[in-house]
């Protein structure tokens, strides 16, 4: 029995599903949706499960496992007969989880910056204080709290953001490079390192950014082929974003600004 903690617009949600869908893995959903600032949406026990209280988390047969790139991994060791996400040769592998590490080594707090610049101050603001209050106190991770507490009170003027946009600009450039080289970032063969980094595409796209990244081909066709497959249809489009409207608007109304930080000179 599998069971994933999950929301729907969440990244690191998506590419666990992603790595279920392609796998054909059959999976129980429940939903865990703190990410409005309702930290009461946890069950009882989650933070015994997984002590930062974050999704997605992993539940297989008793075993509790947390941070999405680990149980894409853990899914490839603990499903061997299903469809393989991991390339054969060392190289590739080992190519597989330098991109892979780029998550933690930043990205998946760029993202997050970026986003409660764009849009989830607003949400935040409209929330309910004293439910805020509490969801900033069960937050163990205590840069995500400082971050936060930064973005959400200078928003586009946050010094955190124009790093995080760098950070961005870098990684898809280096993505577009690989893909000018190979047909999927470990190389030849599709790997939960493409599963793994496709979602903040999606992420960057629902606030409308993709005209920054118009130069970058190989990286934008690489997006369509991942978009095309079913796994992604139902994995992602399925799933949905409750806030996508909320996105756009917020994205495009701070298009300009972020199109500056863009094309300014790295910090
Ligand atoms: N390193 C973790 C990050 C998990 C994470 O940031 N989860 C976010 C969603 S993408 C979350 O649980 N947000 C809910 C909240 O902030 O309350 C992973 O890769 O699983």
């Amino acid at each position: 029995m599998l069971t994933l903690y999950h929301y729907d617009r969440s990244t690191a949600a998506q590419r666990v599903r992603l790595g279920l869908e392609e796998k054909k893995i059959e999976w129980h959903s429940e939903i865990v949706d703190t990410a409005m600032g309702d930290a009461s949406k946890r069950p009882e026990g989650f933070h015994e499960l997984n002590p930062k209280g974050l999704i997605p988390l992993l539940v297989h047969d008793g075993f509790a496992l947390p941070e999405s790139t680990l149980i894409l991994e853990y899914l490839e060791e603990a499903f061997p007969d299903n469809i393989r996400l991991t390339p054969h040769s060392p190289q590739d592998r080992a190519r597989m989880r330098l991109w892979m590490r780029r998550i933690e080594d930043g990205i998946h707090v760029a993202s997050r910056t970026i986003g409660v610049c764009i849009v989830n101050r607003f949400i935040y603001k409209e929330a309910d204080k004293s439910k805020l209050e509490d969801y900033y106190k069960k937050m163990r991770d205590t840069t995500r709290k400082n971050n936060d507490q930064i973005n959400i009170e200078l928003g586009l003027d946050s010094p955190l953001l124009k790093p995080s946009i760098d950070a961005f600009k870098k990684l898809f450039r280096d993505m577009n490079d690989q893909l000018s080289e190979t047909p999927w970032l470990s190389g030849k063969d599709y790997s939960i390192a493409d599963i793994s980094l496709v979602v903040y595409l999606t992420r960057m796209s629902s606030f409308q950014m993709a005209p920054l990244w118009h130069d970058f081909s190989y990286l934008q066709s690489w997006f369509e082929k991942i978009k095309a497959r079913d796994a992604y249809k139902r994995a992602v489009d399925d799933w949905g974003d409750i806030t996508a409207d909320k996105r756009k608007v917020e994205g495009q109304a701070a298009f300009e600004t972020i199109k500056l930080l863009w094309e300014a000179p790295p910090q």
